[in-house]
């Protein structure tokens, strides 16, 4: 039996992921409503606005596929660049009207029949499937430094910068050398009067030249779209077969090359106090990999120190190192990274019988395939938890899972059901394999990243990429319960 109803969406989130399964809708003639928090699109590239802020994926893959950019100024585009390619695209596929902007959604309710949404202001609406595309680097984590509210400078959150503060000649101190650190290092450090870099850990960064690419580039590209797709086509094997791959196995060899091409520019540093303070001891890539192609220019110059001292606490003038020495600073910034096991909450989700999102996901957030949950019919996420990350484009990841949601809807509706769900025995055989196969990657080669979880277990896909493209192309339809 056919259903004839089309089901309705909500979509929660206007960034990259939201915006895609709303063009993606909208092309379908679904019925469709995005809710976003803010007052414009644009996720991470519209909260993240610090110095320095570029995409360490080229610019040419972390494209929509479907509206590859001839305009792309570098290779590692900034991220006001990037924001506005997301706008113009928002423009031209005229989707902006469907976008409840200031509607931070508080309650998605599972009713028997649909789905409740309230939202903002007491904006109730029904919908038939759930689209979370909130996002995973979202909600900042700040450091549990004692006395970080004592400081009488201005400190901000990377993702929070304060804009009306003056950095030229001033002492600024960075906590954190995660991609973020390591972008405005490269930024702030020449423009500071003295700028210093708490750093925990090193990282193992490669360095990448900035490609600016020329008019005559541009235009080749404009004219002559085969070739942008011919580029995307060749980073996409390059990012999500090759290092896709050589993630996977903690031992491949692919790393000795990565740490030769990073120590060759070590060895250009000329201090050998700092040289040794930058080098890690790590395997490289067991952190997500660090692209950067002036943070050792930058480390180097006179007014820039790197400290390795733990930082003690945080007094009114600045940070007091373990060592005794206060580092006098007149601003304060956290690079210290953002809380990655949040997803979709605090929003309260509450699916079959009642259960809470938070109570399914009280040891820790999982999702069969990396994009349903056992107990939330109709519930899909994209870049949800054990999707594919880690220095691949997020955007190919949505792709390829919002295709897959639609082929659980079309069965859905090919089925002329109501709710499709993940078994709660499919979901635990997926999460067992998946544990088991995350204990062979590099990201579990002795290191404190982002990527594990509280058991210490890389939390990501841990598969080739290839295998993801089948599993989204290819639903098990036999894993769900259909009603
Ligand atoms: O955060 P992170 P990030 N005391 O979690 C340190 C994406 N991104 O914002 O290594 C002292 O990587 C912590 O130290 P340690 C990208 O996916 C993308 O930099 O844990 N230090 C670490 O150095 C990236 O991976 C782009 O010892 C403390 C840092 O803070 C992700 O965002 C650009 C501390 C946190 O690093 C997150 O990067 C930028 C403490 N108490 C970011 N607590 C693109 O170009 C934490 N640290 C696409």
């Amino acid at each position: 039996m056919t259903s004839e109803k089309r089901p309705r969406f909500a979509v929660l989130g206007a960034g990259m992921s939201g915006i895609l399964a709303a063009i993606k809708l909208k092309e379908a003639g679904y019925d469709y409503t995005v809710f976003e928090k803010a007052d414009r699109i644009g996720g991470t590239w519209r909260e993240n606005t610090y110095p320095g802020i570029a995409c360490d994926v080229p610019s040419h893959l972390y494209s929509y596929s479907f509206e590859l950019n001839p305009d792309w100024t570098y290779l590692a585009s900034p991220g006001g660049e990037i924001q506005a390619y997301f706008e113009g695209v928002v423009e031209k596929y005229g989707i902006e009207e469907s976008i409840r902007f200031g509607h931070p959604v508080v309650r998605c309710e599972w009713t028997g029949e649909d789905w409740e949404v309230e939202a903002g202001d007491g904006f109730i609406g029904h919908y038939d499937w759930i689209v979370a595309a909130t996002g995973i680097l979202h909600h900042p984590k700040l450091p549990d430094i004692e006395g970080l509210e004592t400081f009488e400078g201005a400190s901000f959150h990377t993702a929070r910068w304060d804009h009306s503060v003056l950095l030229d000649g001033k002492r600024i101190g960075v906590i954190g050398t995660g991609s973020t650190g390591v972008q405005i290092t490269g930024d702030l450090a020449p423009r500071a009067g003295h700028y210093s870099l708490f750093q925990r850990t090193a990282q193992w960064v490669m360095p990448v030249e900035q490609v600016k690419y020329t008019d005559e580039q541009r235009k080749e590209f404009r004219e002559h779209p085969e070739a942008l797709d011919a580029l995307y086509e060749e980073l996409d094997h390059s990012f999500h077969d090759n290092f896709g791959n050589q993630v996977l196995d903690g031992n491949h060899e692919f790393f000795d090359q990565v740490r030769a091409a990073c120590t060759a520019k070590l060895e250009e540093i000329r201090d050998p106090e700092l040289r040794e303070k930058l080098t890690p001891d790590y395997t490289p890539a067991c952190k997500r990999l660090v692209i950067s192609h002036n943070f050792y220019d930058s480390v180097q110059v006179p007014q820039a120190e790197v400290v390795t001292e733990p930082i003690e606490r945080i007094e009114p003038k600045g940070v007091r190192t373990a060592d005794g020495r206060l580092h006098e600073l007149d601003v304060l910034v956290l690079a210290t990274g953002f809380q990655v096991d949040a997803f979709v909450r605090p929003m309260t989700i509450r699916g079959l019988n009642g259960q809470l999102l938070d109570d399914a996901w009280k040891e820790r957030p999982s999702a069969y395939m990396s994009v349903t949950v056992p107990g939330f019919p109709n519930f899909f996420m994209i870049n949800g938890p054990n999707s594919p990350v880690g220095n691949f484009s997020l955007i190919r990841t949505a792709e390829l899972q919002y295709d897959h949601m639609m082929r659980l809807v079309e069965h859905q509706q090919s089925n002329g059901a109501k709710l499709m769900v993940p078994s709660a025995e499919a979901a635990k055989r997926f999460e067992d394999e998946r544990v088991e196969a995350a204990a062979d990657t590099v990201w579990a080669t002795g290191c404190q990243s982002w990527y594990l979880d509280d058991r210490g277990i890389p939390f990501l896909w841990p598969y080739p990429f290839s295998r993801f493209t089948q599993e989204m192309e290819r639903p098990r339809f036999e894993d769900y319960d259909v009603a």
